[in-house]
């Protein structure tokens, strides 16, 4: 009931004050995201902007029980492995041959330690569970149990540098996106291995995918294969779809 609250009042200021955030741009130019500049994603300036000045870096998205959990669709690629499709990589296709046993992650950039992690390195790290709602861009959501290690853990133990400024992330099949270090340091930003207390199923990014509980579906990358830490973010490019989707 409680959190119900909590979360009623954070949706209440994005939407109510939200607007008003337009007013503040020429005062807080520092604030603005990297994608301001570009005509078709303005709208991420106010998002952004919104975000950024009325809510606390680590205010926490809401937390389900288990009883909410729902029927979780998969969506996008479901299978890199799948030679089939244009997504197939080969690669991912033998990991997933072997049981992801080979399988590891690798993180580069602006560290001090760079270095690959596998499966059961990660899985022996810190572990954090959450039940959050997953809200696709398209009009659905569906409730789901994560399990994994804190992206800010494993940026911790790299050493991130003094210039770092956003966490680029890719994946098997191709995909390319990026979150701010307040989103790679939020605690419900975790790299999950576990899905509903089970290992994390191939069609929703097995071994490992990003939870950004924070911002809308698509920032959740399935099948990550390397995180770069860097001074410039990449994304879907031309994609038509915002960078920053804070909900
Ligand atoms: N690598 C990769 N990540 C991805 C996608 C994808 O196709 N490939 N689809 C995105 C979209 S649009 C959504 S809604 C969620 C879907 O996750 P799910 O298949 O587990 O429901 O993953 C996101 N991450
Ligand atoms: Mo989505």
């Amino acid at each position: 009931m409680k959190q119900h609250k909590l979360f009623t009042r954070r949706r209440a200021i994005i939407t109510g004050i939200g607007a008003l955030s337009g007013l503040l741009l020429p005062g807080c130019s520092k604030k603005l995201p990297p994608t301001y500049g570009n005509l078709l994603r303005m709208g991420d300036a106010f998002t952004y902007l919104a975000h950024r000045t009325l809510l606390p870096g680590q205010s926490l998205a809401r937390e389900y029980h288990h009883g909410d959990i729902t029927s979780f669709p998969a969506v996008g690629t479901i299978d890199p492995g799948d030679a089939s499709k244009p997504a197939h990589n080969e690669t991912y296709g033998r990991f997933r041959d072997n049981g992801f046993s080979n399988w590891n992650l690798s993180v580069e950039g602006r560290v001090a330690k760079p270095g690959k992690y596998s499966l059961a390195a990660l899985q022996s790290l810190p572990a954090r569970t959450q039940i959050t709602r997953h809200t696709c861009e398209e009009g659905w959501s569906a409730i789901g149990q994560w399990t994994g290690v804190p992206l800010g853990l494993i940026l911790k133990n790299a050493g991130i540098l003094p210039s770092a400024r956003f966490v680029n992330f890719y994946a098997y099949d191709g995909y390319v996106d990026s979150i701010d270090l307040l989103d790679a340091f939020h605690p419900q930003t975790i790299l999950a291995y576990g899905m509903n207390g089970k290992a994390l199923p191939i069609r929703h990014g097995a071994p490992l995918r990003l939870r950004v509980e924070t911002q809308i579906g698509y920032k959740s990358l399935k099948y990550l294969e390397r995180i770069v830490v860097s001074d410039e973010f990449v994304d879907q490019g031309d994609s038509g779809w915002a960078w920053y989707v804070g909900i």
